[in-house]
């Protein structure tokens, strides 16, 4: 029975909050006792090729209010997971699959890396699509 008081993070955009994001927060949260979510800004989203419809403080806002999630912190580069993991005491990094992989190098820190399954059929793209609000991917299926 392990008595440490694990903390958990994971990393994301997190735009237009959907179940598929709230299905990730909520397994994520239940691996440890407290969970850190590293949002990405604005002008990191734009490294990233990201268009968000809303902004990072926004975004912030609504995942502050997930009861999964017990801190938001920004997130700016690739490189911070290393430097985040080690100054704020975090045993696991969870990510969603569509990673997977891509971020084992965590393990040399000591730290726990898990993959979850995505949730299917829902995605931020789909729902801008769905909603007529993403005329570059109506434009490339014209
Ligand atoms: N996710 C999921 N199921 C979906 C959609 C998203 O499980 N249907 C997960 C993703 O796998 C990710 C998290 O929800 O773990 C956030 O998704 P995004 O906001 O798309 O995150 P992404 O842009 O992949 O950012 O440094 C890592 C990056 O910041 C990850």
């Amino acid at each position: 029975m392990s008595t440490q008081f694990k903390r958990v993070i994971t990393y994301g955009t997190f735009d237009l909050l959907h179940y598929g994001h709230i299905n990730l927060l909520r397994r994520a949260r239940e691996l440890g006792d407290y969970l850190v979510v590293a949002l990405s800004t604005d002008e990191f989203n734009l490294q990233k090729g990201k268009k968000c419809y809303f902004s990072y403080e926004e975004r912030k806002q609504l995942v502050e209010a997930v009861r999964y999630v017990d801190l938001v912190i920004p997130e700016q580069t690739w490189e911070q997971k290393a430097t985040d993991v080690h100054e704020l005491g975090i045993s696991t990094f969870v990510m969603g699959d569509d990673w997977k992989g891509e971020f084992d190098f965590l393990r040399e820190e000591g730290v726990e890396v898990v993959y979850l399954p995505r949730t299917p059929e829902i995605s931020t793209t789909q729902i801008k699509t769905d909603l007529g609000l993403d005329r570059d991917a109506q434009q490339a299926s014209e």
